[in-house]
């Protein structure tokens, strides 16, 4: 094989719950908010919502067989805080937990290692109510629903990420309003930035109390920020949204440290100890990626600094092929990350927990030829390979993602399975990078 991973290297799929289970009133599960931003006309391309999903929630066990076919050795998916608890504390519904008891099980039958995320996204919006992230309580609310999750399902699960991509969820959920909960308020979002790293903390507090030898890390979406043009606005807001897209979580979960101007600003909402807290022993990174940012200044967002979201083309580029998603294809930038957190972070085992592409794919005399697909994996999983030849410390890859899902503010129009689905059926027709991840899988490795 050109391209041959160590032995051991565990190889899956990535999903989370609102983007997949539907479901979204069964057993009394309570909202989140993103089943009212869905609801909401206008945030949502199409109107379109995750009321049904791809209907995982029922079809979780032929869903797992299209997994175990292939022979992958791990499942990254995330709990639905409010399937268990509606109001995301108080009452806990036991046939919520048994879901995902029953999806663990199933996934153990099959010699596949879950991965389990706590938060990908879907606040329960009785907290949202009461202030959201920017309420301090919010941190000790969630270190508890962490501990629940751990005392119901502890026994058979060892891998835990408090959060996925707290950055997104919090710049597009709070800063730019882009996401739910829709909020746009500089004070809001930079106190939720500061409590959800006290969650992290505290959770893996509550967490351990009960296991001590659970794996436990949070997911970030890092990347390298490029100033979209020379000028020095350009260049300064780079540097600014590097702070925020790449340094405000990273850097005290995983060096005990907060970027002094990003200290600066929180300086009312912090208090003695806090540090201490947000800074627990980890046992990984996980690193999503899928592109580097083109920043450019925007004196109108809050940060004054931005890259392109939504369906924006990257800022000052021209003629050069993009994904579905407006995505550049920059598998250099993927490698760069990986080597900056083995060489700045100290050397961390690192689980690439997402990666992936989008691409308008059609059944055609039912197949569907997702050839750009391929393409794509073959750049970014040569880029792994580099990366692990010049050391580091690479235990795992989970592609995003097995299924089209709901892609949040862009509904169902963008697809970035290897499986295709379609929406009014919900028949599941894996793609042409389905078998080519098989093959990867089978051998470890692929040829150029
Ligand atoms: C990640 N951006 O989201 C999420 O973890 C997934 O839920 C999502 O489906 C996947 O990537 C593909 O988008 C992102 O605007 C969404 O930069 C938006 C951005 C980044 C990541």
């Amino acid at each position: 094989m050109d391209i041959q991973f160590p032995k051991k290297f565990l190889w899956g799929v990535a999903t989370s719950s609102y983007q997949i289970e539907g479901a979204h009133t069964k057993n009394d599960k309570g909202k989140s908010i993103w089943d009212t931003f869905a609801h909401t006309s206008g945030k949502i391309k199409n109107n379109d919502n995750g009321d049904i999903a791809i209907d995982h929630f029922h079809k979780f066990k032929e869903d797992i067989n299209l997994m175990a076919e292939i022979n992958m050795s791990a499942y990254r998916f995330s709990i639905s805080w409010t399937r268990i608890l509606p109001k995301g504390k108080g009452q806990i519904i036991q046939k919520g937990i048994d879901f995902y008891s029953k999806l663990i099980d199933e996934l153990l039958s099959k010699n596949i290692k879950p991965l389990v995320t706590l938060y990908h996204w879907d606040l329960p919006q009785s907290l949202q109510d009461e202030g959201g992230w920017s309420n301090r309580d919010t941190s000790k609310i969630f270190a508890d629903y962490a501990y629940i999750v751990i005392k119901e399902l502890g026994d058979r699960i060892n891998f835990v990420s408090t959060f996925n991509e707290p950055a997104v969820f919090t710049i597009h959920g709070l800063a730019d309003g882009y996401m739910a909960p829709g909020i746009s308020d500089f004070d809001h979002f930079i106190s939720s930035v500061h409590n959800v790293n006290l969650a992290h903390g505290l959770s893996m507090q509550s967490m351990r109390s009960i296991r001590s030898d659970l794996e436990l890390g949070c997911v970030l979406n890092l990347g390298p920020c490029i100033p979209c043009t020379n000028n020095k606005d350009d260049i300064d807001a780079s540097r600014i949204y590097d702070m925020y897209w790449n340094r405000i979580f990273l850097d005290p979960m995983y060096k005990g440290k907060y970027p002094k101007d990003f200290l600066e600003q929180i300086d009312k909402y912090f208090r003695n100890g806090d540090m201490q807290i947000i800074n627990q022993k980890s046992d990984y990174i996980g690193l999503n990626h899928y592109q580097h940012t083109r920043v450019k200044a925007d004196p109108t967002h809050l940060l004054k600094a931005r890259g392109a979201y939504g369906n924006e083309k990257p800022f000052n580029l021209e003629n050069v092929e993009l994904t579905s998603m407006n995505w550049e294809i920059a598998p250099e930038s993927y490698y760069k990350q990986i080597m900056e957190l083995k060489n700045e972070y100290n050397d961390p085992i690192i689980y690439l927990t997402e990666n992936g592409c989008s691409y308008p794919d059609k059944i055609e005399n039912g197949k569907v030829d997702d050839f750009k697909r391929i393409e794509f994996y073959k750049k970014y999983l040569a880029a792994v390979q580099k990366a692990i030849n010049n050391g580091a410390n690479v235990r795992g890859y989970t592609a995003w993602t097995l299924f089209d899902n709901f892609e949040w503010a862009l509904g169902f129009e963008k697809r970035f399975g290897l499986i295709h689905v379609d929406f009014k059926t919900l028949k599941r027709t894996p793609k042409e990078s389905y078998y080519f991840y098989s093959e990867v899988i089978k051998n470890n490795g692929f040829n150029i």
